[in-house]
C-alpha cells in the first residue's frame, strides 16, 4: 500500500469506528441533520447502487444548496464522496431539478405528478430510461426540489427502501412560520435556550453561520417563514437602520424558501414617524404605512408581511382610537397588498377590565367580524382559549368564523410546560388540537380542516409556532426539545401527520435506527406530554403556575388586581369543590362551541374528564369514571405524572450504549431535574388543594416532605424568559 493510501485507509477506518461506536462528543448542534453512517454494509451498498452519481439541473442558489445537502448527507450516511456530473452518463443517477430544467426524455414521466402538486410540492420517482435507472426529484420550483431532496435524505436517515419510489407530496398549508419573541436587545420573551440568535449589533455586515444553519434546518422540515421580532413589538425594527439588517437575513433565507416577516407596532407612525396619531382611518397614518411598506419591499421584494398584536396586554391598537380590529388589520393589509404581502392579525386579546371569563374574550371580540377582513389577512388564533396551557380544549373561534381565514398559533417554547428543562414532546398536544372536531354534527370538521382551508374553501392558510430557538449550542436548550421544532414543521406541512410517525423519524434522524433504542424512546416521547399534564394540571386544571415568569407551581397566586392574572381565578377551589364553571350555569363559555360540542362539554357526564375542571366546578367527592372521588383521582393523577417521569428517567439511563456521551449525559441531568420538579408540582398543588378538600391523600400517593409554606416561600427572581 502506498503511503498516501495507507493514511487514507487509516483515516476512513477511524471515521467508521468512531461513527459506529458513537462515543465522540456531540453537542446537538446538527439537530436532526446528523447524517450518521448507516449501519450495515448491505444497506449502504444497496443505497450506493441506486445512487451512483448526482445530476443537478439548474444553476440557482437553491439547487446549489440541494446539491450540497445531498453531498453532505450521502457522505455522512454512505461514507462516500459524491461529485456532481453532467447529464450524459451510463450510471444510475440521482437527477434533481425543477420541471422546466428536466430533459425531454424524462419529463413525460411526471405529467400526472405535476398536476397533483402545488408550487412548493415535489415528486420523487424511480424511472428507467433506455435501460438506465434514474431517481428523479422534481417540482415546479427549485424550492420544491429542495424539499424533495430533504425528504429523500430522510428516507435514508430512517433506513427505508429507495428502489421503487413514487412519492408525490405538497404542503397543505401556505404559511408555515416561526414566531420569534426576540427583542432587539437579544433577550427572548419566554425563551429558555439562551439569547436571541439575531445579532442585530453586528448585522448587516456580519453574517453568523447560525443564520445559514437555521435556514437549512427550517427548509429540511418545510418551514417557509420567520417572524424575526417579538409580538410585543419595538417600532425601531421598521426604521431604515434595521431594515438594512433585516434585508441581509432575508437574502440569506431566500434560497431556502424562507420569507421574512416583522411585527408591526401599531403606534409606529407616532413613535418613529412623528405623527400625532396612529388612527387606522387617518389619511396620514394610512399613507405612512403605505410608504413604509413600499420602502421595505424596495429592499426585500419577497417580504412576507406583518404580524400584529394589537390591543392586548398593553400593546397599542386600533381600539385606542375608537376603531376595531377590522379597521386596523385592513389598513395594514392595504399597505402590503400591492406587493403580495399578508397581515397576520392576532386574536389573543383580553379586556383591560376583567370580564366574567377570560376564555370567552377573543371569540366575543372577533366572531362578529367574520367575513370583514381583507383577503390578505389571516387571523392568528392560539390553539386554546386561554394561553398555551399544558392542556386546553380547542379554541372556539375555529368553529365559528367560516368566512375568515384562520391560522393556528402553537407555542413551541415551553412557557407553561417546564421551560427547557422538562422533556415534553409537544407533537401530541398539537395533534390533539388539530384532530379536535369543531362541530361533531357533520363528523370530520376538525381544526386541521379549518386551518388547511378545506372546510370552507380558503386559499390563504397557515400555522405559526412560537419558537424555542436560542443561542445555546443545541439551539433549544435541551436536545430533546429539538423534536418540538421538528414536529411543528412536519405538522405545518401536513397537519394530519401522526405524532408516532413524527417521533419515529426524529429519533432515527437524530440518534439511532436501532429498534432497541427507537421503541423505548418513542414510547416515552408519546407519554411525555400526558405526564406533564398529570403532574402540573390534571383533569382540566389550568393556569396555576407561579406568577410572572410562570416557572413552577403557584396555585395560591392571588395578589394581582386584575383577577385573571391570579391562579385562584382559574381553579376557584373552595370547600365544596374545584374548577371553573363554564357551563350554562356558569360563564357559559360552552355556548361559544357548536351545539353538539357545547352539549358534550356542558353535561358533566359527557364532558371528557381531561376537561372536567375546565368546564365545571366539581365537588371533592364527585365520582370519576374510574370510581375514585375527585380528590383521590386528582391526587392519583399527580402521582401518575411523577411516576411516568421516573420511568422516563429509568428508560433513558438504560440507553447509554446507543447515544454519544454528551447528549446522553445532558438528557440524564435534565430528566433528573424534571423528576425533581414533577414532585415539586405534585406536592405543592396537593398540599394547597388539600386545604379546601380537607381529605387525606389516598394510598399510592407519596406524602410530601415539605410544607406548603415552604413551597410558597420559593422565589425565582431571575427565572429565564421573563423581562
Ligand atoms: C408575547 C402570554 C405570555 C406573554 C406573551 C403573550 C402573547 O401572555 O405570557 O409573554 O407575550 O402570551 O402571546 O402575546
Amino acid at each position: 500500500m502506498k503511503k498516501l493510501d495507507f493514511i487514507k485507509y487509516c483515516f476512513v477506518s477511524l471515521f467508521l469506528l468512531l461513527s459506529v461506536l458513537n462515543t465522540y462528543a456531540n453537542d446537538g448542534y446538527k439537530l436532526w441533520l446528523q447524517y450518521r453512517l448507516i449501519e450495515g454494509e448491505g444497506l449502504r451498498e444497496s443505497y450506493r447502487s441506486n445512487i451512483q452519481e448526482l445530476v443537478p439541473l439548474g444553476d440557482s442558489k437553491t439547487i446549489e444548496i440541494a446539491l450540497n445537502e445531498l453531498q453532505v448527507g450521502l457522505k455522512g450516511m454512505l461514507g462516500q464522496e459524491y461529485l456532481s456530473v453532467e447529464r450524459e452518463s451510463i450510471k444510475n443517477s440521482l437527477v434533481f431539478g425543477r420541471k422546466e430544467n428536466l430533459p425531454q426524455t424524462i419529463i413525460g414521466f411526471f405529467d400526472k405528478g405535476y398536476h397533483q402538486i402545488n408550487q412548493e410540492g415535489f415528486i420523487i420517482r424511480s424511472i428507467t430510461v433506455k435501460g438506465k435507472k434514474q431517481l428523479v426529484i422534481t417540482g415546479k420550483t427549485d424550492v420544491g426540489v429542495l424539499y424533495g431532496v430533504h425528504h429523500f435524505l430522510r428516507l435514508l436517515q430512517t433506513n427505508q427502501a429507495i428502489g421503487k419510489l413514487n412519492i408525490v407530496d405538497s404542503p397543505k398549508l401556505k404559511v408555515r412560520v416561526l414566531n420569534h419573541w426576540d427583542n432587539l436587545d437579544r433577550t427572548v420573551e419566554r425563551g429558555y435556550s439562551g439569547g436571541s440568535i439575531w445579532d442585530w449589533h453586528r448585522l448587516p455586515d456580519f453574517i453568523d453561520q447560525r443564520y445559514i444553519d437555521y435556514a437549512r434546518a427550517n427548509a429540511s422540515i418545510g418551514i417557509n417563514g420567520t417572524v424575526l421580532t417579538n409580538v410585543n413589538a419595538n417600532a425601531l425594527i421598521l426604521t431604515p437602520q434595521y431594515i438594512e439588517k433585516v434585508k441581509v437575513l432575508a437574502d440569506v433565507f431566500r434560497p431556502y424558501g424562507i420569507k421574512v416577516y416583522l411585527t408591526a407596532r401599531f403606534s409606529a407612525p407616532i413613535e418613529i414617524g412623528g405623527l400625532k396619531t396612529a388612527d387606522p382611518l387617518d389619511a396620514e397614518v394610512i399613507s405612512w404605512w403605505k410608504g413604509k411598506a413600499a420602502r421595505i419591499y424596495a429592499e426585500i421584494p419577497d417580504f412576507g408581511g406583518f404580524l400584529v398584536k394589537a390591543n392586548s396586554e398593553g400593546q397599542p391598537g386600533p381600539q385606542n382610537y375608537g376603531r376595531n380590529h377590522v379597521d386596523g388589520a385592513n389598513m395594514l393589509a392595504d399597505a402590503v397588498a400591492p406587493f403580495g404581502g399578508i397581515i397576520m392579525w392576532r386574536a389573543f386579546v383580553y379586556a383591560e377590565n376583567s370580564s366574567d371569563d377570560r376564555a370567552k374574550e377573543a371569540y366575543s371580540e372577533f366572531v362578529p367580524y367574520d367575513g370583514q377582513f381583507k383577503d390578505n389577512v389571516l387571523v392568528q388564533v392560539k390553539n386554546g382559549p386561554i394561553d398555551f396551557q399544558p392542556r386546553e380544549p380547542f379554541h372556539p373561534m375555529f368553529g365559528a368564523m367560516p368566512k375568515t381565514p384562520l391560522m393556528i398559533e402553537f407555542q413551541i417554547t415551553q412557557e407553561y410546560l417546564g421551560c427547557s428543562t422538562h422533556s415534553v414532546f409537544l407533537s401530541t398536544l398539537f395533534e390533539e388540537v388539530l384532530a379536535s372536531d369543531t362541530d361533531r354534527k357533520c363528523k370530520g370538521s376538525t381544526v386541521a380542516k379549518v386551518i388547511d382551508g378545506s372546510l370552507s374553501n380558503k386559499k390563504l392558510t397557515g400555522m405559526a409556532g412560537v419558537s424555542n430557538i436560542g443561542t445555546d449550542r443545541n439551539w433549544t436548550g435541551n436536545v430533546f426539545l429539538q423534536a418540538n421544532w421538528y414536529s411543528f414543521g412536519r405538522l405545518a406541512w401536513n397537519p394530519y401527520m401522526k405524532s408516532a410517525d413524527i417521533a419515529d423519524e426524529w429519533i432515527r434522524a437524530t440518534f439511532s435506527n436501532d429498534k432497541a433504542f427507537v421503541q423505548p424512546v418513542k414510547a416515552f416521547m408519546l407519554q411525555s406530554r400526558e405526564a406533564t399534564v398529570n403532574y402540573m394540571t390534571p383533569l382540566g386544571l389550568h393556569h396555576i403556575m407561579a406568577a410572572g415568569h410562570h416557572y413552577g407551581p403557584g396555585p395560591w397566586v392571588d395578589i394581582f388586581e386584575r383577577a385573571e392574572w391570579n391562579s385562584v381565578y382559574f381553579h376557584k377551589a373552595d370547600t365544596l369543590g374545584v374548577g371553573f364553571d363554564r357551563s350554562t350555569t356558569g360563564s357559559n363559555a360552552v355556548g361559544q362551541y357548536a351545539p353538539e360540542v357545547a352539549r358534550m362539554f356542558n353535561d358533566i357526564n359527557t364532558c371528557p374528564e381531561e376537561y372536567l375542571l375546565w368546564f365545571h366546578h366539581v365537588p371533592w367527592n364527585y365520582r370519576l369514571k374510574n370510581g375514585q372521588s375527585l380528590w383521590n383521582g386528582m391526587a392519583l393523577k399527580y402521582q401518575e405524572g411523577v411516576d411516568t417521569v421516573a420511568a422516563m428517567v429509568k428508560t433513558w439511563s438504560s440507553l447509554e450504549g446507543y447515544v454519544d456521551s454528551q447528549r446522553f449525559n445532558e438528557m440524564n441531568m435534565l430528566l433528573d431535574i424534571q423528576y425533581k420538579e414533577a414532585k415539586w408540582w405534585r406536592d405543592s398543588c396537593l398540599l394547597y388543594f388539600q386545604r379546601f378538600s380537607k381529605m387525606e391523600l389516598p394510598e399510592g400517593v407519596e406524602k410530601p416532605t415539605r410544607t406548603l409554606e415552604y413551597f410558597q416561600s420559593l422565589e425565582f427572581p431571575f427565572a429565564p424568559g421573563h423581562h
